[in-house]
């Protein structure tokens, strides 16, 4: 079993803050393997990739190539499917630029969810208006999971792409994607499954899911900031849907101006969409970050955090608190991963926050980029959400649960 203790050891900033950091959905810490791979790029063999022959550049070629092996390998994917981008967020413009202005056009429809982040329904409102396409919301019910049958009615041979999350963001409710790609396949779309808040808590196998584009972050995953993951499926590749529409050196193979007529050559995927100089010092942090991941075990860290998520239910029941608490989404930690968004009585989610973080605990608050989820399930102010990783302990729910207590009992019990 996990044990935390032992895991924060490796990460710095745990040892030298006297906090208990329960933001991971925004971002994670990182390992110190993970800081020293990115000290020692930059201190033995800085070069710039692809365009060297000398042995510093190879060496960093390789190490770049090798971190979309590394990448592919967590996720079960060819590492041709992989284009490193800055982030979950470029990810899906990506996706959007690169295939969606291609294929989708005026009365097409693109099907998104009330449970999306902002990012995954912004990129797909602005390919609409360009397009002239339609924007269709699929809803959820009032525990915020999604309502399938409202998705099977809204779903039709017009629709193009359904865009949906893996694991809310606000309530940590998992979607059953592999079922729901199924059902955009079978009406013809193709579908994007936004993964940030999946890939660095559970096994995540894209060839079971069967999607056509999955997004990540390197940040939420124990990695640097700056470099993300757009999967990209050989299907969509090999049927030419790909549009290399950011260009420029290192996504070209020739250029040539013959009989005064431009000619380009493109390379292969995933270079044609990696122009000009990559992060290639995220890269190596992120394969890093992968490699302590998958030491410790997917599968163990995602029992971890459903562990603590009961524990967090379990001690607010005992702390007679239910009546002061308001959880967004599902009442009970079942099915859902360790991502808690909650009010308490009336008061303003970012007081909340301010008054936990006077006692030593960091947390997220307001709409966590979330706006239509809050509304949809009545919490038109936002919430507060704790959201777990591997580092984290019971003894660290017992302080946030104490902290909401402390504040409970000043506010409500004079
Ligand atoms: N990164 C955003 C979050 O905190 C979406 O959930």
């Amino acid at each position: 079993m996990l044990n935390p203790r032992i895991i924060r050891r490796d990460f710095p900033i745990l040892a030298e803050n006297n906090i208990v950091y329960l933001d991971n959905a925004a971002t994670s810490q990182r390992p110190i393997q993970v800081i020293r791979a990115i000290e020692e790029f930059y201190k033995t063999y800085n070069a710039n990739i692809h365009r060297g022959l000398y042995w510093l550049s190879q060496k960093a070629s390789e190490l770049y190539e090798e971190s979309h092996r590394v990448v592919a390998g967590l996720i079960n994917a060819d590492w041709r499917e992989i284009v490193f981008v800055k982030n979950a967020t470029e990810a899906i413009n990506l996706a959007m630029i690169s295939w969606g202005l291609k294929n989708v056009g005026p009365g097409d429809e693109i099907l998104v969810t009330v449970m999306e982040h902002h990012s995954n329904i912004l990129p797909w409102y602005t390919l609409a208006e360009i397009r002239g396409a339609r924007i269709r919301v699929v809803d959820v019910d009032d525990e915020g999971r999604l309502d399938k049958a409202d998705l099977e009615q809204k779903i039709s041979r017009r629709t193009k792409l359904v865009a949906i999350t893996h694991v809310s963001n606000v309530t940590g409710v998992v979607n059953d994607v592999e079922e729901i790609t199924g059902i955009a396949h079978d009406h013809g779309a193709r579908i994007l499954v936004d993964a940030a808040q999946s890939v660095p808590h559970m096994p995540v196998d894209v060839k079971k899911i069967g999607a056509d584009f999955i997004c990540f972050s390197g940040h939420k995953m124990l990695g640097p900031t700056g470099i993300g993951v757009l999967y990209i499926s050989e299907d969509v590749i090999e049927n030419n849907e790909i549009d290399p529409v950011i260009s420029g050196g290192g996504a070209v193979k020739q250029v040539r101006i013959s009989g005064g007529r431009l000619r380009v050559e493109r390379p292969r995927h995933p270079w044609s969409l990696e122009p000009g100089t990559p992060n290639i010092a995220g890269a190596i942090g992120l394969m890093e970050a992968v490699k302590y991941l998958e030491k410790v075990g997917l599968r163990e860290i995602m029992d971890h955090e459903r562990r603590l998520t009961k524990y967090f239910f379990e001690k607010i029941g005992e702390e007679d608190l239910d009546q002061y608490i308001r959880i967004v989404g599902p009442k009970n930690p079942w099915g859902r991963a360790g991502i808690i968004s909650f009010t308490l009585g009336e008061m303003d989610p970012h007081a909340t926050a301010a008054l936990l973080d006077s006692m030593g605990i960091a947390v997220r608050s307001g709409y966590h980029c979330a706006q239509p989820l809050h509304e949809r399930l009545g919490f038109p102010r936002g919430s507060v959400r704790a959201s777990f990783y591997l580092y984290n302990t019971a003894w660290e729910i017992d302080m946030l649960v104490q902290a909401i207590k402390n504040i409970v009992q000043k506010r409500w019990s004079r």
